[in-house]
């Protein structure tokens, strides 16, 4: 009795249409966790919240226990090398005509099962083509939690049960699931996973069963693959290899054009890559104090700010800011993104909200993230927008509002005065990002209140990395805010004081900016003299800033574009998803002082070529 096996089966659908299913074979004990697992899994689809779900338990006296097929896995670069290994395995497997095998896999798109193809003639064998043949009543031995999908275990189980039918000689069978690009091809020799056949996002999948033998068998086949209750014992715990599953989602990265390389340095050519726009960083001077301070104070700091890691060269920088900007004072973090992350997590948390620019870096999206806060995100530049979602937001503890002022991947400039305006009327803190401002706008190089002569924002942010050529972030502010800050703020109290020499090569390069006016200036003539230059090409934006986005649209295509941009000298790199929107993939040019006339020339010259070619743009 206790012995006695039981099929347990869920379906699950809305509006008629199939959501999910799934099945176990179970005793007696484990029928009633199994269906609240099922249950779960129905509800928890991301096809949708199901209308009906379908629960069925039926006891299985003749189960068949066979052994699961081997697994080996291969992986690839994309859905086209994906399906190029899928022929080669049906080949080696003896099969002749794998093209036309390949080629008929998209009429199973529709499907519910699978289609029941004559592995020789091609000749169709399910007795009804739209639902095709369902393999069912099988189990994997263990088998993994019911409440959610294992694609892998499952499918294995799903194989190793049709590969065992009579006159079954292969199997291929690509998930419907959107994100699920791995699929495999199964001979009696094994299973074998590919990481990629298809582009991520795409909701087609499908399967066929490749048959050998007479037609009168046919019936015999078709009983075994529904009916028949088999568990496949797995020899290993059936738990996808935690490498294979890294392995898998890179492959999906590959696919949808999103992988990136890290090179080392800028390999030669000519940088209209980085943010180092006075071109500071390979400054003399500055890396002379950077030396300097290592030499004097340590290379590391040894401990965190508060505790014994404050030497003389984080004060004296952070009074140098706080006067630079003219704000009572400063503090200084480690990176730009700790900024970010370190004020706004301080300033708003539960109860308040936070309002922020559809544009804005990720450094600040994490930070709304990590503050706890309620996010608002307005659209882009939007004042109109932000009013009303401020007026709609009254009555809230305290409300922040945060935008980049100039945002890093379009180089277009936030209306400062306009936006101090809406976020006094409200009473809001207002707090601005000038990590790409700082050094490069304003006559000066002092950012957006100079550059619209108005007055400062409550919290004015930046970084240490870009025109000041170190690397760190600060905020600058009244005294009040910044003893705040030094107080509540975790990435400025949990972590180790920014080295003596990053600290001490930031104070160096902001004295040069002080002191040469003629480094902002040449930077401005730079980004006046490209404007000009590529004013003809309608795919570069910008000229207000020292970021000019030249707009390609599908990720695959800017990473050619700049490809061969590459193989003219030029480092112009593509800007693709999560940095930007999917489909809005993008060159950044970034100018910088040190650029010389020819170079920017040379740069509008091939851009404005492309355009015309196809060769680039
Ligand atoms: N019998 C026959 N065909 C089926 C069945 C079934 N029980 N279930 C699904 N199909 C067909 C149907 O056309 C689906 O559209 C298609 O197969 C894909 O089904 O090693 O999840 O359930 O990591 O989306 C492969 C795992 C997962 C690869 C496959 O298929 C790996 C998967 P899905
Ligand atoms: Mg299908």
């Amino acid at each position: 009795m206790s012995d006695r096996l039981y099929g347990v089966k869920m379906r699950a659908s809305l509006g008629g249409a199939h959501v999910s299913g799934a099945e176990r074979i179970v005793t007696a004990k484990r029928i009633a966790p199994t269906l609240s697992a099922l249950a779960r899994r129905a509800l928890a689809h991301e096809r949708g919240v199901p209308d009906s779900i379908n629960l069925k338990v039926e006891a299985q006296p003749d189960v068949l226990r066979i052994k699961a097929l081997p697994v080996t896995t291969t992986v690839v670069a994309d859905a086209e090398e994906g399906w190029a290994k899928v022929g080669e395995i049906l080949s080696a497997a003896g099969f002749a005509r794998t093209r036309e095998i390949c080629g008929l896999f998209r009429e199973t798109y529709p499907m519910r099962g699978a289609m029941l193809l004559d592995a020789d003639t091609l000749e169709r064998l399910e007795p009804d083509r739209e639902r095709g043949v369902r393999a069912t009543n099988m189990d994997s031995e263990p088998s993994p939690p019911a409440d959610r999908k294992n694609h892998f275990v499952e499918a294995l189980a799903l194989a190793s049960k049709v590969l065992a039918a009579p006159g079954i000689v292969g199997e291929v069978c690509v998930s419907d699931d959107p994100t699920y690009v791995t699929g495999y091809v199964a001979t009696k020799d094994g299973y074998h996973r590919i990481t990629v056949l298809k582009k991520s996002g795409d909701p087609s999948g499908g399967r066929i069963f490749l048959y050998r033998g007479p037609r009168d068998a046919v019936g015999e086949t078709i009983r075994f693959l529904e009916r028949q209750a088999v568990v496949v014992e797995c020899p290993q715990p059936p738990r996808t290899s935690r490498e294979e599953s890294l392995a898998a989602d890179l492959a999906a990265v590959d696919a949808a054009g999103l992988r990136r390389r890290m090179r080392v340095g800028s390999e030669g050519l000519v940088s209209f890559a980085d943010n180092d726009y006075l071109g500071l960083a390979n400054d003399p001077r500055v890396r002379e104090a950077a030396a300097k301070a290592a030499m004097e104070y340590g290379a590391g700091s040894g401990a965190s700010r508060l505790v014994t890691g404050t030497l003389p060269p984080h004060l004296e920088l952070e009074r140098h800011l706080a006067s630079f900007k003219g704000a009572d004072d400063a503090i200084v973090y480690s990176t730009g993104y700790m900024a970010n992350l370190g004020a706004i997590s301080a300033l708003v948390g539960k109860g308040d909200v936070v309002f922020s620019d559809a544009f804005n870096h990720a450094s600040i999206i994490d930070g709304c993230r990590l503050s706890g806060a309620e996010v608002v995100v307005y659209p882009h530049l939007d004042m109109d927008a932000l009013d009303g979602m401020l007026a709609a937001a009254r009555g809230a503890r305290r409300m922040l509002v945060v935008s980049d002022g100039v945002f890093s991947m379009d180089g277009d400039i936030l209306d400062l005065p306009r936006f101090l305006e809406v976020c006094k009327r409200h009473d809001a803190f207002s707090m601005v990002d000038e990590a790409h401002a700082l050094g490069v706008v304003g006559r000066t190089g002092r950012g957006l209140s100079e550059h619209f002569g108005c007055a400062h924002p409550d919290v004015m942010m930046g970084t240490l990395s870009k025109a000041l050529g170190s690397s760190g972030g600060y905020v600058a502010g009244s005294a009040t805010l910044v003893e705040y800050l030094r107080q509540k703020s975790r990435p400025f109290i949990f972590n180790t004081a920014p080295t003596p020499a990053s600290v001490a090569a930031a104070d160096a390069a902001l004295s040069l900016l002080e002191g040469e006016p003629g480094l902002v200036e040449s930077l401005h003539a730079n980004v006046r003299a490209f404007a000009a230059a590529t004013r003809g090409v309608p795919s570069v934006r910008g000229g207000e800033t020292a970021i000019f986005p030249v707009l390609v649209g599908d990720e695959r295509r800017a990473v050619a574009v700049s490809e061969a941009l590459e193989r003219r000298g030029f480092l112009v790199p593509a800007i693709r998803y999560p940095t930007v929107a999917r489909g809005e993939a993008r060159l950044r040019v970034a100018i910088s002082a040190r650029h010389s006339p020819d170079q920017l020339s040379s740069l509008a010259e091939c851009l404005a070529g492309g355009a015309e070619t196809a060769d680039l743009v």
